[in-house]
């Protein structure tokens, strides 16, 4: 299975005009006196992510035989809840951040409440999008029942907003390999897991295939996380110079602050060579998922 003659960019190009199209198309209007919440979350919406969740959802219909067509109001709705926890994320009492997908996070271009409502609402306008009637009708009840059920313990206590409380506990402190890991496979890993999972799911996925693509999105999952970690870290050092470095990383538990930097590229490599053999029962058609899993790993060098 080889990616060479693969053009990943224009592949997800393709796939994540489709899933703005539904964005576009059904995001409420901003109209009543609360219209104010639904520009937030319009804006913070169309900034300009990578879509890369509702691509992997399409991706993982796909490969098991399905159509884009059947999972795009899924995927819409996928965009909508990662949206929701960047959101989120940048508020003052969580990360503190000023800037979003290269924009003022919500909270700075509108304000607190509204940013905290503009999650909120995009947490519903998700479950909106997973059951309206134009995903309902595509796929079997069941499947898509399920789908649901896997995505809602994904992002709830079980799985984001649980690895987000952990992550809030330890700032600051002194932790080890083993609570960093728990803590980004329940923040990051397990959305991304669902994703890939919910996607297979509504194509009818048979048992060993749902295995294989679990084994692959938790080691694409883990993989893009420590991506992320390195990115910060390379972020930082342009900004501040390596020697304020070791202070500014002091608050936060990250691969590299906990294992190094060395390591910690190591490790980046070895989830993405798991992800990737993960796919080998699907042969050529995997090549847009392994493609994903390259791409994942290239950001950092
Ligand atoms: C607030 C409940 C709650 C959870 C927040 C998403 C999250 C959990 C924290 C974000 C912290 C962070 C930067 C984690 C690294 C992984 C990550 C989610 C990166 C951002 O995802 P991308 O790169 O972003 O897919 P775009 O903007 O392209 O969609």
């Amino acid at each position: 299975m080889e990616t060479k003659n693969f053009d990943f960019f224009a592949y997800l190009k393709r796939k994540a005009e489709k899933v703005e199209k539904v964005l576009t198309e059904f995001f409420p209007q901003p109209k009543g006196y609360g219209g104010r919440v639904v520009e937030a979350a319009s804006y913070s919406l169309s900034a300009g992510g990578k879509r890369i969740r509702p691509v992997l959802c399409l991706a993982s219909c796909e490969v098991v035989g399905g159509r884009d067509e059947d999972v795009l109001f899924f995927a819409a709705g996928i965009e909508c809840i990662h949206t929701y926890s960047l959101i989120h994320d940048d508020l003052p009492a969580m990360d503190d951040d000023d800037f979003r997908r290269g924009k003022p996070s919500c909270h700075k271009a509108y304000d607190e409440a509204t940013a905290i409502l503009a999650g909120d609402g995009l947490q519903s306008l998700a479950f909106w999008f997973f059951t309206h009637p134009e995903q309902v009708k595509r796929v079997s009840k069941s499947a898509l029942l399920k789908a649901i059920h896997l995505i809602s313990q994904a992002v709830g206590f079980e799985g984001m907003v649980g690895g987000q409380m952990a992550d809030l506990l330890m700032e600051g402190k002194k932790a080890g390999l083993k609570i960093l890991k728990w803590i980004h496979l329940h923040k990051t890993v397990k959305l991304i897991e669902a994703s890939v999972l919910a996607g297979a799911l509504l194509a009818k996925a048979k048992k060993k295939e749902l295995q294989a693509l679990k084994s692959y999105a938790k080691h694409l999952g883990m993989a893009f996380q420590i991506v992320d970690d390195l990115l910060d870290v390379i972020g930082d050092e342009k900004k501040l110079g390596k020697k304020n470095l070791s202070d500014l990383k002091k608050q936060k538990l990250t691969y590299p602050s906990v294992v190094g930097l060395e390591k910690t590229r190591e490790l980046a490599e070895i989830h993405t060579q798991k992800a990737i053999s993960a796919l080998e029962p699907f042969g050529e058609k995997a090549i847009p998922l392994r493609a994903m899993a390259e791409f994942v790993l290239k950001r950092v060098y």
